[in-house]
């Protein structure tokens, strides 16, 4: 065996197995180099010299040839696992699709943050009310006409999924004492025929103010202020008389129609107007019923129909968009 034969043994080994498994077969102990040394002592003393160091010439060269293709396989190893583990750190991240919040809760952020910088807190009641807070303690004893006024449901049990927020107030008045400044936003639930402007279950957000000397001029500013920032700039309004048994005098907001600014159209019912805000100054039944004189403490409070507001504010143009799940609606905000 020579130099070239060697070479090219060691160069045929494609991985560091083979590799070893040459090296075996050369320099191991019954490996072909080895073996050449072995036969040394059978040898002539004159002969043994130049032979034995032509055979360990041939060793360190096999050696040297083993050691150079090992770390040439070594290096070609390291390199395939950095290939398949690599990583470019600056490709830009896969694209999340993101979330947008619904436009009810865009504008409730927006009221809420409006009467909390006027000093209001955010109260809530139940869903499903009793027939005390939902209706008599309003001013709405049993048996009233007023009373069909809400198309209400029971529950089997005979309770009420509230009909209205105004059950909050009442809620409120017993549990506290004056003054109190609340905000109640909520559910609210109606036996009603689903058309562009009405639906069974919808939003109100119920405002109370228990004070002293409060009169219709603060409920006035408050609702007009309320308007000018939230809903529309330059939105014109009007107070008009109006009844609730819960409020005396009670009145409602109207505000000059988004959609036709107060020509006439199919929305305003040609009118103009649309009407925005029912409130007025809280009945003294209803103060009396929660424990408070009417003589020293006096109220406002108003209940607006949110998603009418949402509609007005956003242009949209029936209620049941506001609930159909899809989401081209909320992707608009
Ligand atoms: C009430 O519910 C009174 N509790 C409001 C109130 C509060 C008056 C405090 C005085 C003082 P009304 O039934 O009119 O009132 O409802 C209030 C608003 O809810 C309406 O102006 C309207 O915007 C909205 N609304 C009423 N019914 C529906 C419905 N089916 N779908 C959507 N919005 C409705």
């Amino acid at each position: 065996m020579d130099t070239q034969q060697i070479a090219a043994t060691v160069a045929g080994a494609g991985d560091l197995t083979a590799l070893e498994d040459v090296r075996v077969r050369l320099l191991g102990k019954k490996g072909e180099i080895t073996g050449m040394l072995k036969q040394l002592g059978g040898l002539a003393p004159e002969e043994r010299a130049a032979f034995g160091a032509q055979v360990n010439a041939l060793k360190a060269e096999a050696q040297a040839l083993l050691d150079a293709r090992k770390s040439e396989l070594e290096g070609a190893a390291e390199a395939a696992s950095l290939d398949a583990g690599w990583m470019d750190v600056t490709a830009p991240a896969p694209e999340r699709p993101l979330g947008r919040l619904h436009p009810i809760t865009l504008l409730l952020e927006e009221v809420i943050d409006h009467f909390t910088g006027l000093g209001f807190e955010i109260a809530s009641g139940p869903d499903i009310e009793d027939s005390f807070h939902n209706f008599d303690a309003l001013n709405i004893p049993k048996d009233h006409p007023a009373r069909d006024v809400w198309d209400t449901f029971y529950t089997d049990r005979g309770e009420i999924p509230r009909t209205h927020t105004s059950s909050v107030q009442i809620r409120t008045m017993m549990n506290r004492t004056p003054p109190m400044r609340i905000l109640a936003p909520g559910r609210v639930f109606r036996n009603e025929t689903i058309d562009a402007t009405h639906h069974a279950s919808f939003h109100q957000v119920e405002g109370l103010l228990v004070d002293r000397q409060v009169s219709v001029a603060h409920l006035k500013h408050t609702l007009e202020t309320l308007v000018d920032r939230v809903i529309g700039r330059g939105l014109k309004t009007r107070f008009r008389p109006a009844f609730y048994p819960f409020v005396e005098p009670g009145l409602d907001l109207d505000v000059s129609c988004v959609f036709c600014h107060g020509k006439g159209c199919g929305v305003c019912k040609q009118s103009g107007w649309i009407e925005l805000i029912p409130g007025g100054l809280v009945h003294p039944n209803v103060l009396r019923a929660c424990g408070h004189d009417p003589d020293e403490w006096q109220a406002y409070a108003f209940g607006m129909g949110f998603d009418r507001m949402v509609m007005l504010r956003y242009g949209i143009d029936d209620i049941r968009r506001l609930y159909d799940g899809r989401l081209s609606l909320v992707r608009q905000f």
